[in-house]
């Protein structure tokens, strides 16, 4: 039977009914009337700050693939939470947040209402795939359906829809339903064909596979073992052929020693990568060989590494259809090929930095006691530098440091949405001392949820790339040696358990502990101990 209900609790039901069973935020006096229909058949985490609330739901994405949302205030609510859609703008990530918006008669006036920006959608529009306001309640079925297509069928990104709170509390008959979702465009049989006879002339081809191919590992380790390319990742692609395959260098382009062998590639194989600059953190890759991309969105066909095949199509059916297409062909070249992935991978380790080594004997000694089905959840911080090529993943997923936006904070929340999301999978925290105070506050949320996320909060002495870069270019520090609390006292006032580690056994104790425990832990790991 059908029921009358307001326009948000049914919004809450329609969400439901697209598969959300977790929403994040904070409520206010703009979003009582989505309260009412919470905690029913889809559950609300509290989080400390719209920052966590987006970095969680960014975090639900990041492990699933799946839609994250988040539900805030309008206003500071939205500025809070659009730090988060711009990093899963940057790693193509499907979140929703749905926020309220001043009554619809005042917008865009300025007269000073509550929470009030004079247009709130224009403000996310470039952090999203499409930011919109419902003007009445039958518009919000209409814009959940544009963004439930945006996610099933285009390059993943952020939406935001605004729902004002008059149009909120609109009574509706609640018979609201999800759309059928559209799948992937799938390539041309001719462009697949040509792919194929480009790769089996090829005597050195390489591989470059970003997030978009997260889907697609099978497919593409069958073809990097037929045609003996070596496999390089950006750290979203991290893991899809796994980092211990004797054709993969891991996330690596920001090794000097592997962007030395980029132009030995005569045919470059791009798959759902952006190809950016943050992977590599050089102006433009030296990579002379033919190229062929495929990418779901067009626009990344031709726009920095121009594309001699393009083929805007789905990743995952696209290498399936590859791998039909090379038959039984297989190189000459392919163990020579894993002798040359090999000398590079150990080429990488012998040319490790002082610090490097440090990060990589600690990251060494956590992945020895690590469950094999871990998600490392990083922070912009000098160990995760380090470990982007350093840890071996072995699937997508799993490795989270999201390098392009690079907004400090994310490592926290992200946990807390990927195992909220996952929670079976075990789920740890990679932090700087700098970037744990961005949202420390949702360490609380995580004690609440009782959450057993080992924290690793790296401490350095501050924010530490950037006193080295100040040094590196003779600037005399500035705004980086700020003090950092006592964080074991700290976490203990937040309900967490709290530990500092002074050595490598320590740490494994503490770490395989934590795993173990009622809620999370802070491990504070000392680099001048460590
Ligand atoms: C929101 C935000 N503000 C500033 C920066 C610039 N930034 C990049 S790395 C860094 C230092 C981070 O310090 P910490 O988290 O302690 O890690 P460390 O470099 O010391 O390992 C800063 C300030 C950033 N990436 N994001």
């Amino acid at each position: 039977m059908r029921k009358a209900m307001t326009c948000a609790e049914a919004t809450v039901r329609l969400l439901e009914r697209y598969g959300v069973s977790t929403v994040f935020g904070i409520p206010g006096v703009h979003t009582l009337d989505f309260c009412r229909g919470l905690d029913q058949g889809v559950r609300h985490i509290q989080a400390r700050n719209e920052q966590g609330a987006g970095f969680m739901a960014e975090g639900w994405a990041r492990a699933t693939g799946e839609p994250g949302v988040a539900l805030v205030i309008s206003g500071p609510g939205v500025t809070n939470a659009s730090t988060p859609l711009g990093q899963a703008y940057a790693d193509s990530l499907p979140m929703l947040l749905i926020s309220a918006d001043a009554a619809s008669n005042t917008i865009g006036k300025g007269w000073g209402v509550l929470h009030e920006i004079t247009d709130q959608t224009q403000m996310t529009k470039p952090l999203t795939g499409f930011s919109a306001t419902a003007r009445c309640a039958q518009d919000v079925p209409e814009l959940l359906a544009r963004a439930f297509t945006l996610f099933a069928s285009q390059r993943p990104r952020p939406v935001h829809i605004s729902i004002p709170i008059d149009v909120q509390a609109e009574q509706v008959d609640e018979d609201w339903q999800p759309v059928t979702l559209p799948g992937r465009p799938k390539a041309d049989p001719e462009d697949i064909a040509k792919a194929a006879s480009w790769l089996k002339g090829a005597s050195s081809p390489l591989i470059m596979v970003g997030g978009g191919a997260c889907d697609a590992g099978a497919a593409l380790s069958d073809i990097a073992e037929r045609t003996g390319a070596i496999v390089i990742a950006s750290t979203a692609g991290k893991g899809i052929i796994p980092d211990d395959h004797p054709l993969s260098l891991s996330a690596s382009t920001v090794r000097p020693e592997v962007l030395r062998i980029l132009p030995e590639a005569d045919v470059i194989l791009a798959v759902g990568t952006e190809l950016s600059e943050t992977d590599s953190f050089v102006e433009r890759m030296n990579l002379n060989g033919r190229m062929i991309r495929i990418d779901i969105d067009p626009s990344k066909i031709n726009d920095f590494y121009l594309a001699d095949l393009g083929i805007v199509a789905d990743a995952q059916s696209t290498l399936q259809a590859l791998c039909v297409a090379l038959d039984d062909y297989r190189a000459t070249g392919v163990e020579a090929a894993k002798e040359r992935t090999r000398v590079i991978r150990s080429e990488i380790r012998q040319g490790l930095s002082v610090s490097e080594r440090q990060h990589a004997a600690v990251l060494d000694a956590l992945v020895e006691v690590a469950p094999a089905d871990i998600i490392w959840s990083g922070d912009a911080c000098q160990l995760v530098y380090t470990g982007a090529f350093a840890v071996p993943m072995r699937v997508p997923r799993k490795w989270f440091y999201p390098a392009g936006y690079c907004a400090l904070g994310n490592a926290l929340p992200n946990a807390i949405g990927a195992r909220l999301a996952r929670p079976e999978t075990p789920v740890a925290v990679l932090v700087g001392d700098g970037g744990f105070m961005f949202t420390m506050p949702e360490l609380l949320t995580a004690a609440e949820l009782k959450l057993p996320i080992p924290i690793i909060i790296w401490e350095n002495g501050g924010l530490k790339q950037i006193q080295d870069d100040m040094d590196q270019r003779q600037i005399s520090r500035v705004g980086v040696e700020g003090a950092n609390p006592d964080f074991v006292a700290l976490a203990r006032a937040c309900h967490a358990h709290a530990v500092d580690v002074d050595t490598h056994e320590a740490l494994q104790a503490a770490f395989v502990e934590a795993l173990q425990a009622d809620r999370p832990t802070v491990i504070v790991c000392h680099e001048d101990q460590n």
